[in-house]
């Protein structure tokens, strides 16, 4: 006599119906009550509170339940009833079972996998186009929701509303997650499937994951770099004539969006009514907005993306731009004022007057005050015979020119300290 089963479906159509079904030499999780065929409780894994844990078809069971076991999806249930014989016999088990007993088991099956099993990467959704696949070594921004086999969930970076980060395939992570990460497109979506011993064994961890568990993860990659990236970018949009690039000591004007890779709006210019101005070089704005924003003509399109290192850092910006997030600019150049030649602030266009100090002295003092030096310089500039640093407050600069005058720092240049200051300066310096 066959245990027998009162499962609706023969195994083949169980296959179909959930993908994998319980083998001779898997190792399985489950749950029973076994009772006498008279409805006498005899033993139960639900009042131990724990799954019971075995191989299976290898003689690690009693014949019967060896036998009645095989072909079950996780997730299904079974009453599986046994002749004594394929039980514990004439004699019984020695205490609760009775000789000549026939057993009847109440079974859940809530986990499945072979020692032979390797992750499985299935469900995926791989945008188009794939611009970039992970590597061994690069970093990696994603979402997650992990659940047991059975559907139980343990975890989710979704509902603490942070992307889990992490370097693939450096040990960082289980194995199996490891294994996982690997050659994923930004963007994309997998379900990894991993077995214990490429997860957390057969000790498990924490409170929600139990010892032999195999681990289901459905993630959504957010972004990907590598440590050794650069600025890329790429130029959308050039206008017939881009001669004039721009460089270090100009101030530009710009328009941008930014988002992150999977698309989330970070800001834009446009929003705050007003262009992005930067002086390039001065280190007003991240490393890789200077490197972007380089050699770049009026009117051109750019879209740039930064890796975290050349932009926020690991830090981010607190409510806008998460730690270690790739940032993605789409940039265009609307206004370049050409800056002064390297460690200038004021140049002149034309001849430096022969006589500049008296020029200065306005009421024929002897002294140059702040007043008169500053009503000069401001003069020149808007008579176009001399020219400031663009993009920076103008009367900071004429100060600080003042003060470099101004040796004693008395508050006024005499005529002794403009000489020794024009003595050891070539043409075209400050003054
Ligand atoms: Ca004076
Ligand atoms: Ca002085």
């Amino acid at each position: 006599m066959e245990p027998r089963r009162h499962s609706p479906d023969p195994d083949l159509l169980q296959a179909e119906k959930c993908g994998r079904t319980v083998q001779v030499s898997d190792f399985i999780r489950y749950h029973y009550n076994g009772t006498l065929l008279d409805g006498t409780l005899f033993d139960s894994s639900h009042t131990r509170m724990r799954t019971y844990d075995t191989y299976i078809g290898i003689g690690w069971l009693i014949a019967g339940m060896d036998q009645g076991l095989l072909g079950m999806c996780v997730g299904e249930k079974r009453i599986i009833t046994l002749p004594p014989f394929l039980g514990y016999g004439e004699n019984g088990d020695g205490s609760d079972i009775p000789g000549q007993a026939s057993l009847v088991f109440d079974v859940v099956l809530l986990d499945l996998h072979n020692p032979k099993d390797s992750i499985l990467v299935e469900n995926q959704v791989i945008p188009e186009p794939c611009i970039r696949k992970s590597q061994e070594g690069d970093f990696m921004r994603y979402h997650y929701n992990g659940t047991l086999l059975d559907g139980t969930f343990f975890d989710s970076s979704y509902s603490r509303n942070r992307t889990y980060d992490t370097y693939v395939g450096k040990g960082y992570v289980i194995a199996g997650m490891d294994q996982g990460l690997l050659g994923v497109c930004i963007g994309e979506r997998r379900r990894i499937t991993i077995p214990p011993h490429l997860a957390y064994g057969e000790e498990g961890t924490g409170t929600k994951i139990p010892g032999s568990a195999v681990l289901v993860f459905d993630i959504q990659v957010i972004d990907i770099h590598n440590p050794a990236d650069t600025v890329q970018i790429t130029s959308s949009f050039k206008p017939e004539s881009c001669s004039t690039l721009s460089k270090k000591g100009d101030f530009i004007k710009c328009h941008y969006n930014a988002s992150l890779m999977d698309g989330t709006h970070i800001g834009s210019t446009h929003s705050y009514g007003r262009t992005y101005d930067v002086v390039l070089g001065a280190g007003q704005v991240v490393p890789g907005m200077e490197m972007g924003l380089k050699d770049m003509c009026v009117g051109e399109k750019r879209t740039l993306v930064i890796p975290p290192h050349l932009g926020y850092g690991e830090r981010g910006v607190e409510g806008e731009v998460p730690g270690s997030a790739v940032l993605v600019f789409d940039v265009e150049m609307v206004g370049l004022e050409e800056g002064l030649p390297d460690g200038y602030m004021f140049i002149w266009n034309s001849d430096v007057s022969p006589d500049l100090f008296t020029e200065m002295d306005k009421n024929k003092d002897g002294k140059v005050e702040p007043s008169e030096f500053s009503d000069y310089i401001v003069r020149q500039v808007n008579d176009g015979k001399g020219r400031l640093a663009p993009g920076f407050d103008a009367h900071k600069i004429i100060e600080n020119m003042f003060s470099n005058q101004d040796r004693n720092s008395d508050g006024q240049i005499t005529a002794d300290e403009f000489k020794l200051k024009a003595d050891e300066s070539p043409a075209h310096d400050e003054l």
